[in-house]
């Protein structure tokens, strides 16, 4: 494997504005004794800005990644006595080279918000918060798990991370979790997110490694989105499309149109859930037309006959009907991709969010690698990510994978990682951990009972959120740590322990092109938040394995743990010589080992496969195929409706914890739950824009506002994510490789809101 050329290092790279320092913790782990009194806690540097440095508490800029989306857009802070007053897009950053899009804009707003975690907070015997110090608040968090574990084994206890807090972070949270605190069990909502990606990355290259950068989309000739709108998802990756100079192609498989699709040459608007059958037609179509690199494929790739064999039986005339699309129009298709000279596919949540998702990705990937579209400037099968830091908890979280992307059922990996780390190789769980929904049924089973929960939002976001909502409460111990008070999770809470979020700490986030970007420490942390480093310290601290982390004293040292930690993986970045120069690079993208390292400087634009070797030991990439599986709830006369879900508008993340915090994005988008649904449907039930409509599903009932608009075919909905009606509503059903809920395909009734039918609204934002 290789990565494009780099350029010898001849001093003449441009210095950016410099890398906040590092600082120091304070004297956490110098106390045995197991006090940690508030003023040790608000150390400088914890708390305040006191070891800013210098140069940042004159008026001055510094550049750091947006903690959104994965796209890692460079965002120019403005420094006024040592705290950001404000920010612009940075020119000089070869993400977004001066673009950003609104929730960036709006990044310094929503931290300033009266609905903050300030504090941490106990639940008392009458089930109201109390406020305690941190010293109480890690006392019962230790006294609470260890209970726990003592009556009922270490794997009653869980943990569930998340992928938008910094690799430093994750790589504690993961090390102190199962290490540290001898949990097996740990899934992060990366799971709903990327894990279908991973899988499919893993099993067809050898490795979870996504091979594009982002140049790729100014060099394609013909660019094929599948299940993606990144209009709306990854608004500057859009742009960077639009920088295209060849005019190229754009193919958008979307049973919606989208804002994407209506941009799109061929919006190839399929049935949902028919993408497998779609992709194996125009695979079988390629091969019959003669568009395969057999020279590629012969020399690079293994499973080309079964995978002939395989696609024979999807003859494009047969599929297109079945998938609701005009075969003419599917051959077009075929011409395109077979004759163009840089084919991209990018893959995003309409693929992985799906019952058979990893065949799906890998359906696209078979395309790339046969018809030899990866490793050149313009192509490659490209799983968009799409939490700011997917990527690191991919790496670094410790949960599927044993750190570096290794396997805890592997000894000679135990064994690497025990050495680095300094630890008994029996500290390191020797199994694989469940996975997110497996955690879930723990609950139900009365085999976990205890959960901490590190930012994300599982009341709203997990599929099925009735059933998610009553297990939290089924817990003997809640812990959430989270930034606001006002999380839904933190509502099931026993234990809440304050947050500091982006702009409020240090690290690093890795994004969709593999791009390690820094994040600075601009603002102050409110009343005693802290930011989820020193939570992980002081947990460490308390528990009884500071020395374990004695290491770890602060994100930077940390970094440097990581880089050893990556030392000849395919992720290896033991070549990169510290944050400064993250800072002076524009982000290094992995891989960047030692060797690489050797009197260069990393090139900006690098991406995988150049050379045509992959991960395997033989070099040759996987091309796999498998049975249809058939949609487990199919729309029926009781519930007629398919239901689609995802992403509303680009002002709105997730489940709003921060973006309804800015006045000026809440103007940007509706404030209460809406249904778009296709105008022949709403006339058909006498429907107008703006009615309150009912929505059911098997598993529960939703209000939500009427959205009349032919983006969504007859017999479709669509609701975004964002309000938390919809997961009442969704189906408990997931990829069967990669554990990944499959969000978007259920069955709905709707009718209008009336005496018998009453609005119902939970949440409203
Ligand atoms: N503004 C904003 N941006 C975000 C986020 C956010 O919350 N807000 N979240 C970030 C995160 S974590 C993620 S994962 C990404 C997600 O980014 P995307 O995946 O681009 O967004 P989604 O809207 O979830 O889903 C993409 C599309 O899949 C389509 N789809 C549904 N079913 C099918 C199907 O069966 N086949 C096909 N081909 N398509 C289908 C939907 O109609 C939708 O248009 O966005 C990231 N960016
Ligand atoms: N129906 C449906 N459901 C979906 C999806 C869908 O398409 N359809 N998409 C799924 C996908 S792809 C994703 S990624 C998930 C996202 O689901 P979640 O992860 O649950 O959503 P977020 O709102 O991003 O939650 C992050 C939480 O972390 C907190 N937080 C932010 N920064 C920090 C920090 O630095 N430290 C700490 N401790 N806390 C912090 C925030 O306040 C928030 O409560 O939703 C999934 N759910
Ligand atoms: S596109 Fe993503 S990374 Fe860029 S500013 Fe918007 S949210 Fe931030
Ligand atoms: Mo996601």
């Amino acid at each position: 494997m290789s990565t494009t050329q780099s350029k010898p290092n001849d001093g003449s790279q441009t210095q950016h504005a410099k890398a906040t320092r590092t600082f120091e913790l304070p004297t956490l782990l110098q106390r045995r004794d197991g006090e940690m009194t508030r003023e040790l806690l608000l150390q400088p540097g914890q708390h305040g800005l006191g070891m800013t440095p210098a140069s940042l508490l004159a008026d001055t800029t510094t550049t750091a990644t947006c903690g959104y989306c994965a796209t890692g857009c460079g965002l120019r802070l403005h420094i006024r006595d040592g705290e950001a007053v404000g920010l612009t897009p940075e020119t000089d950053y070869p993400v977004n080279l001066g673009m950003a899009c609104p929730k960036g804009w709006e990044a310094l707003r929503v931290l300033d918000s009266d609905e903050r975690a300030t504090a941490p907070m106990i639940r008392d015997t009458n089930g109201d918060f109390v406020k305690v110090s941190w010293d109480e608040a890690f006392r019962r968090f230790c006294e609470g798990f260890k209970q726990i574990q003592a009556e009922h084994g270490n794997e009653s206890v869980a943990f569930v991370s998340t992928g938008q807090i910094p690799s430093e972070e994750m790589t504690f949270l993961g090390a102190l979790a199962k290490f540290g605190m001898n949990l097996l069990h740990g899934d992060g909502n990366t799971r709903q997110c990327m894990a279908t990606a991973v899988t499919a990355y893993k099993e067809s290259f050898g490795f979870d490694a996504p091979p594009y950068t982002y140049d790729d989309f100014e060099q394609s000739d013909c660019l094929v989105f599948v299940g993606s709108n990144p209009c709306i998802g990854h608004p500057i990756m859009w742009e960077r499309v639009l920088r295209n100079k060849n005019n190229p192609d754009i193919i958008v498989l979307d049973p919606r149109r989208t804002e994407t699709a209506m941009a799109a040459s061929e919006h190839v608007q399929l049935r949902p859930k028919y993408d497998l059958q779609l992709l194996y037609a125009i695979t079988n179509e390629l091969i019959k037309q003669g568009y395969v690199d057999e020279a590629f494929v012969n020399a690079h790739t293994k499973g080309f006959e079964e995978l002939r064999n395989h696609v024979a039986n999807f003859p494009i005339d047969d599929v297109a009907p079945q998938a609701g699309v005009d075969s003419v129009q599917l051959r077009r298709v075929v011409e395109k991709i077979g004759r163009g000279k840089a084919v991209s596919l990018w893959w995003t949540m309409g693929v992985n969010q799906s019952y058979e998702g990893t065949r799906t990705a890998q359906a696209m990937i078979n395309i790339a690698l046969m018809t030899g579209n990866i490793g050149r400037p313009g192509t490659g099968a490209n799983s968009i990510t799409g939490q700011c830091n997917a990527m690191g908890s991919r790496l670094w979280s410790n949960t599927t994978n044993l750190l570096g992307h290794r396997s805890f059922t592997n000894d000679d990996h135990r064994r690497e990682v025990a050495e680095i780390l300094d630890i008994d190789i029996d500290r390191i769980p020797n199994q694989n951990s469940l996975a997110y929904d497996q955690i879930l049924d723990g609950i139900r089973a009365g085999k976990i009972r205890g959960l901490w929960v590190i930012a994300t939002n599982p009341a709203h976001s997990w599929i099925d959120q009735k059933g998610a909502r009553e297990l939290l409460d089924q817990l003997d111990f809640l812990v959430v740590q989270d930034m606001y008070d006002s999380a839904d999770t933190v509502k099931h809470a026993d234990l809440v322990l304050p947050a500091a979020g982006w702009g409020e700490k240090e690290g690093t986030f890795i994004n969709s092109e593999r791009r390690y970007g820094l994040l600075k420490k601009v603002c102050k942390a409110p009343g005693e938040a802290l930011a989820d480093f020193q939570i992980f310290r002081g947990i460490a601290h308390y528990w009884g394995v500071g020395e374990m982390f004695a290491e770890w004293t602060d994100p930077e040292a940390v970094f440097r743990i990581m880089q050893r930690l990556s030392a000849g993986r395919p992720c290896d970045v033991s070549g990169i010589d510290g944050y400064e120069q993250i800072d002076a690079c524009g982000g290094i993208q992995w891989p960047w080992s030692s060797e690489d390292n050797n009197g260069f400087e990393p090139e900006q634009q690098r991406r995988l496969f150049g050379d045509g070797v992959f991960f395997y030991e033989d070099g040759k990439a996987r091309l796999i195929v498998d049975a249809i599986t058939p949609v487990p709830e199919p729309p029926c006369d009781d519930y007629p409706f398919w239901l689609l879900t995802g992403r509303g508008t680009v002002s709105q993340w997730h489940t709003q914890t921060r973006t309804n915090k800015s006045p000026v994005l809440r103007q940007l988008y509706p404030n209460e739950a809406y249904i778009e649904i296709n105008p022949a449907n709403a006339a058909s039930m006498n429907v107008s824009n703006g009615d309150p409509l009912v929505i059911r599903s098997r598993r529960g009932k939703a209000t939500a506002t009427a959205f009349v608009t032919p983006t969504v075919a007859s017999g479709q909905v669509f609701m975004p994510m964002h309000y938390t009606e919809t997961n009442h509503l969704t189906l408990s059903h997931f990829d069967p490789y990669s554990r990944q809920p499959s969000y978007k395909d259920c069955a709905v009734s709707i009718e209008p809101a009336s005496a018998r039918n009453p609005v119902e609204r939970e949440n409203i934002q």
